[in-house]
């Protein structure tokens, strides 16, 4: 069974695709032009080199006014659109909403701490059809959170955390799905392999999974 895409990569995936297809337009349309333009006006036989320049007449000015305000209004509605996007990974809903999960970046891993104290590496477990806010910071150098099948990407800086968020999508009849965490700041020799897992589990599996492990089993914390 394929796994379903995070409802923030399918809204990410529209506005990218509208953007997209808006610049090629506008491409064609200048392309189309230029070379229309380039025929039209080229230097012909017997004809003087310079064209005397002209002034704006007030036609030519009403014409670029409209489409510098094209432009305008297009620019400013994606990045009105980028800012709206639900859930939006830098909104995320309240904490008393969400699961917090401390992430501490360090060479070269990430440690993931529940709320209940319990940590652990290389896999982050989070029940599905939850919001998640990952509490991100590092404890050495700069590094990168990314959940790229989210499309969401942090840094993770020593001395301050950050806050991205992510809602969970439901199972749809899988066991559980699974996605990669990656280091997206170059940080050292071993970048290239800094990475973890994201596992999403039914809830009750999740509650019973959390709530049999305690700080004691803890992995021991690293950097
Ligand atoms: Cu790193």
């Amino acid at each position: 069974m394929s796994q379903p895409m995070p409802p923030s990569a399918i809204d990410w995936n529209n506005l990218f695709y509208l953007a997209a297809y808006i610049a090629l337009i506008a491409v064609a349309i200048v392309m189309v032009a230029m070379v229309y333009f380039v025929i039209k006006y080229r230097q012909r036989k017997g004809q003087t080199k310079f064209i005397t320049p002209i002034g704006l007449s007030k036609s030519r000015a009403r014409e670029a006014m409209i489409f510098a305000s094209i432009s305008i209004i297009l620019l400013l509605s994606l990045t009105i659109a980028s800012y709206r996007l639900t859930p939006n990974a830098r909104f995320p809903p309240p904490v008393s909403e969400s699961l917090v999960i401390k992430v501490t970046a360090y060479q070269w891993d990430f440690r993931f701490t529940y709320p209940n104290g319990y940590n652990i590496t290389g896999t982050c477990n989070v029940p599905a059809n939850k919001s998640i806010i990952f509490n991100v910071t590092s404890t050495d150098v700069m590094h990168g959170f990314g959940l790229m099948d989210f499309r969401v990407k942090i840094e993770a800086i020593p001395g301050r955390y950050n806050i991205i968020g992510i809602t969970t999508p439901s199972l749809d009849g899988n066991s559980e799905l699974n996605y990669t965490i990656r280091c997206f700041e170059y940080c050292g020799v071993g970048h290239t392999d800094m990475s973890a897992a994201l596992t999403v589990m039914d809830p009750t599996a999740f509650n019973q999974w959390l709530s049999n492990q305690t700080t004691s089993n803890s992995t021991v914390p690293g950097g």
